[in-house]
């Protein structure tokens, strides 16, 4: 009787002191302001204190009833827990030990001997999706090619796959992009996966034949080599490229403000500190220039681009730029839809979809928006998996639905251009 009674004195001690006592990890706190007061202390939070902010992109779209990840590190946590209390402002802790799930995402085995049948179910470093570059263009020479787009602030190379399983030139093509977002890294993953899908399952799966007998597919698995890196090596919550400002003083352009669609207008920032600096003009950063060159080059060909994001699982199409409908809007709007309910259907995952300024919000200077005015009609952006849970700190062991779903979208797109094709004759758009 006596020791279960202190067993529960200890239980409880234990609770408050969970409660209470001081943070000992990296958290993600899940906070929802709910006055302008509450919005303003947020705000303040962090731009002041050494925070990540995950969602929303940057403090300025911090508003009343919307909830805010913030990604807080051990070493500031006392004084932002401090100023919540102050103020009155509650919080959940959606991830209670950061530094746990890194470690599951830079976890890599390669002395294990099972290791190579799990390669696409775990992260790699930027060195390790080089060789992989290498040697996938090796192992298949006749269907695949590595192009060097350019090369990143940093002379890193910019390369991108071309797979052409069937023979025939200048068949239309699919574009893919993964890595614009350093610290998105199931981007990088799913440019790799759909790479090994399509060699190993051509001739097998009908719908990627068919896909693969009529696209060449542009793969370009990092599209931001240095900022790759760097969230391997020293932030794991860097989102921009690593150019640095004029001044010296910030370092990053957000690269998917950076392209030639309303340029830094309403959603972008010309603050060089700022996670949506837009940069100094458009296409000032080597990384945007190499993928802008290259499409002009091939803009006859190029009917689908896709470019790959996350987290908040939603399908979107043009324009983020403007809140002015596309000229394709009823078409494009047909596509994600059909692509969203098949998600639902075989994963039984929600994801959102519709134009990308009503959908998510405004962001001028995108490439969905720039490759559509380029004339590539058929132009998304994906944000694949999760919608807060892990955020960019997806474990390991999500890898596989989240590219399985993503790979699921690429194909019912692809598909419904064929469609398309199939009807208005094949030398339409
Ligand atoms: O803000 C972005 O660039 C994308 N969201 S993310 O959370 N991955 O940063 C959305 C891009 C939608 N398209 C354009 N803004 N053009
Ligand atoms: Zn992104």
């Amino acid at each position: 009787m006596k020791t279960s009674r202190v067993l529960v004195v200890v239980l409880v001690l234990n609770l408050v002191w969970a409660r209470t006592g001081p943070q000992t990890h990296d958290q993600v706190l899940s906070l929802t302001p709910k006055s302008p007061e509450h919005v303003e202390v947020l705000r303040n939070i962090s731009t002041q204190f050494e925070t990540s902010l995950w969602q929303p992109v940057s403090s300025e779209f911090i508003k009343a009833e919307s909830a805010v990840h913030l990604f807080v590190p051990v070493n500031s946590s006392e004084r932002v827990r401090e100023k919540l209390r102050t103020h009155g402002i509650t919080h959940e802790v959606l991830l209670a030990n950061a530094e746990e799930l890194v470690e599951m995402q830079t976890r890599n085995d390669s002395s294990d001997p099972r290791s190579s049948s799990t390669f696409y179910e775990r992260y790699h470093s930027l060195e390790d999706i080089y060789l992989w570059i290498n040697r996938t263009s090796q192992d298949n020479s006749a269907s695949v090619k590595v192009l060097l787009l350019g090369s990143s602030y940093e002379k890193r190379p910019i390369y991108a796959l071309k797979l052409s399983l069937s023979p025939g030139s200048d068949k239309k093509a699919l574009w893919l992009d993964c890595g614009i977002h350093a610290r998105e890294w199931i981007s990088p993953a799913f440019c790799l996966w759909f790479v090994q899908y399509s060699l190993g399952f051509y001739g097998l799966n009908s719908e990627i034949t068919q896909i693969l007998d009529s696209f060449d597919v542009y793969v370009l698995p990092v599209l931001n080599p240095d900022g790759y890196r760097y969230t391997w090596t020293k932030n794991r919550m860097w989102r921009k490229n690593r150019s640095v400002s004029q001044n010296g003083r910030c370092v990053g352009v957000d690269l998917n403000r950076n392209f030639d669609a309303n340029w830094c207008t309403e959603g972008a920032s010309s603050s060089p500190c700022s996670e949506i600096y837009c940069g100094r003009f458009p296409e000032s950063e080597p990384e945007s220039q190499a993928v802008s060159n290259f499409l002009r080059t091939q803009k006859d060909l190029v009917q689908i681009y896709i470019s790959i994001h996350s987290y908040s699982q939603m399908l979107l199409f043009p324009y983020s730029c403007t809140t002015e409908q596309a000229p394709d809007h009823q078409e494009l709007l047909e596509m994600v839809k059909e692509a969203a309910q098949r998600i639902r259907r075989h994963y039984r995952n929600n994801y959102k979809y519709g134009a990308g300024a009503e959908t998510i919000y405004l962001a001028p200077g995108g490439s969905d928006d720039w490759a559509y005015n380029l004339g590539i009609k058929y132009s998304f952006t994906f944000e694949l998996q999760d919608t807060g849970r892990y955020g960019f700190l997806l474990p390991p062991s999500h890898i596989s639905k989240a590219c399985n779903e993503a790979l699921l979208a690429v194909k019912t797109i692809a598909l419904k251009v064929l469609q398309n094709r199939a009807k208005i004759g094949p030398n339409q758009n």
